[in-house]
């Protein structure tokens, strides 16, 4: 079985290559740090007797990532599962007052690399007549909330997208989910506030966030149920946030 997974260097990409790793999935792992994908290639090849390709390029390079997924072998190119994770969150301002350069950032990752991803992969599922695409959506994604104005929109495309492709991709047997979480601790804070590493401990201050493998662990056991079985949607929280904006510290 081959897991295909994008923005595997870091959270929740990485724990879910690691759940799949552990399951006997063969891994095809993405991100634009070529480093940390060698050094996470090697140590999940280490660990787990598993083959992993890695392949390093930006999702919104269109030409990118259709190169990276034709350079393929015939085999790597059989993937049962895509998990669509790469993406973040840039910045967290008022719309009157919002920086192009994120908006552009976000949506471009967030939707527009996710099509690129989507669309190729799944024409090489529906050749192969099998797979399941489980796409990594948020709270952002259900709700909208003060500041979060792009970002929330960008995942709001991801749930209709999910929605979509499940529509499209029925008549060819291919699964599409979605597991849209709560607050998790990774490097997206960091991210969203330009490397602030300051402000980003601060969202995460006085609560027990998710971990990124309990998002992992949602994601295999939606890979994992019975042929006859979708998993369409599974909103995830820690126990301390009861939606977007209430949380207990
Ligand atoms: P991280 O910042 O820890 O990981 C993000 C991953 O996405 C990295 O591996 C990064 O790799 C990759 N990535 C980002 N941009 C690109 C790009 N242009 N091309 C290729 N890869 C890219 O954050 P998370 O693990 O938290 O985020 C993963 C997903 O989960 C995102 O879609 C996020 O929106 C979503 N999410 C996160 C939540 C949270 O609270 N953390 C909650 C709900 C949803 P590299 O930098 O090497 O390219
Ligand atoms: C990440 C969760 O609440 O910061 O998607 O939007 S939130």
């Amino acid at each position: 079985m081959i897991a295909f997974i994008t923005g595997a260097t870091s959270g929740i990409g990485k724990s879910t290559a690691i759940e799949f790793a552990k399951n006997g999935y063969h891994l095809i792992i993405t991100g634009r740090r070529q480093e940390r994908l060698t050094e996470f290639k090697a140590e999940l090849e280490m660990t787990y007797p598993i083959k992993v390709v890695d392949l390093c390029f930006d999702i919104r390079e269109e030409t990118l990532v259709n190169s990276a997924i034709d350079s393929l072998s015939e085999d790597f190119k059989r993937i049962d599962v895509l998990v669509n994770n790469a993406g973040l969150a840039a910045g967290l301002s008022s719309f009157q007052d919002g920086n192009i350069n994120h908006w552009e950032r976000m949506i471009d990752t967030n939707i527009k690399g996710l099509l690129y991803v989507s669309r190729r992969v799944a024409n090489l599922m529906i050749t192969n007549k099998k797979g399941h695409i489980i796409n990594v959506g948020s709270i952002a994604g259900k709700e909208v909330y003060a500041n979060g104005n792009v970002y929330c929109a960008t995942k709001h495309a991801v749930d209709a997208l999910n929605k979509g492709m499940r529509i499209d991709l029925l008549p060819h047997g291919i699964k599409v989910s979605a597991v849209n979480p709560g607050m998790v601790e990774t490097e997206f804070s960091i991210v969203r506030f330009d490397g602030d590493e300051e402000r980003a401990k601060k969202v995460y201050d006085n609560i027990v966030p998710l971990k990124p493998e309990d998002i992992a662990e949602t994601i295999y056991w939606m890979a994992s149920r019975p042929s006859h079985v979708n998993i369409n949607d599974v909103i995830i929280m820690p126990t301390i946030q009861a939606n977007s904006t209430t949380v207990l510290r």
